[in-house]
């Protein structure tokens, strides 16, 4: 038998976890900053899941250019030029939300809610732009939401973006806290990489863009975080209920620390 472990904080992904905002929020964006720059790009859905390999916005534009539009004719100042159209997307990517067009997904408020209740620390760790995540929380949960964070670990704060571990040990070191106290909620295999490289427990929930990515080594695969009346369906791992709520999450953490302490 390991150590017990208690559960103090729940470490959360943005894009794909809280909310589906790929396909209908920053692809849209990336295609609205497009035209307005004069550009005849265009992001279907398909090709940005080819896109969505590379973390990071900017990162996203520059692989796009090197794979999937060479022939381009790159200004001088390509940095620049790349700066300038991520900021017109955040612009555009940030009305959306104002828009009300990107809801949470299922059962991410109301365990959100319960944790706060049950005392646990919360924080976001995402490679999107601070901006974003403003945008989408106080869009959703209210303007007081970002201070249910103690952590906005988001964007560019350190160089090397998911599957890289270092926005999550960058949020664990500004928490004082170490992995075994924390559990991470993620959907995509970069965000996976990026947890378990920082030696975090990770429950999934994938969703479209990412139902067939490798999620090796995740504590459970769900569908969904689910509500009462709407279940989640598992995709891999053991576990009992019908949704996601804090008991849960803590049987998670104890049975994935006794795993760990005995294998
Ligand atoms: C999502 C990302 C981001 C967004 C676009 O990461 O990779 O790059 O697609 O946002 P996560 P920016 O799942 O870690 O939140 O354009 O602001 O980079
Ligand atoms: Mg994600």
């Amino acid at each position: 038998m390991g150590r017990n472990v208690m559960l103090e904080a729940l470490l959360f992904d943005v894009d794909g976890t809280l909310a589906d905002t790929e396909r209908d929020g920053h692809r849209v964006a990336f295609n609205q900053a497009f035209s307005e720059a004069g550009l005849d790009w265009e992001w279907s859905v398909e090709l940005y899941e080819k896109l969505l390999t590379v973390t990071g916005g900017k990162e996203r534009i520059r692989y796009y250019l090197d794979n999937f539009n060479t022939k381009f004719e790159r200004p001088e100042k390509l940095d620049e030029f790349i700066s300038g159209l991520h900021q017109s997307k955040t612009n555009h990517y940030t009305q959306l939300l104002s828009e009300g067009s990107i809801p949470l997904r299922p059962g991410v408020e109301r365990l959100l809610n319960e944790a706060r209740e049950a005392g646990l620390r919360l924080a976001v760790a995402t490679t999107t732009t601070p901006a974003n995540v403003e945008a989408l929380l106080t869009h959703t949960l209210g303007p007081d939401s970002m201070g249910w964070f103690e952590v906005i670990a988001a964007g560019d704060i350190v160089p090397a973006k998911k599957p890289a571990p270092d926005i999550y040990t960058y949020a664990m070191a500004e928490m004082n806290l170490k992995p075994e106290q924390c559990i991470a909620f993620e959907d995509s295999e970069n965000g996976i990489k990026s947890s378990m490289g920082a030696d975090l427990i990770t429950l999934i929930t994938i969703n479209d863009y990412t139902r067939d990515h490798d999620f090796t080594g995740a504590a459970l695969v769900l569908d969904q975080l689910g509500e009462p009346g709407q279940p989640f369906t598992v995709i891999s791992g053991k576990v009992e209920g019908e949704f996601v709520n804090i008991d849960l999450v803590r049987q998670l953490h104890a049975s994935q620390h006794a795993l760990k302490a005995t294998g």
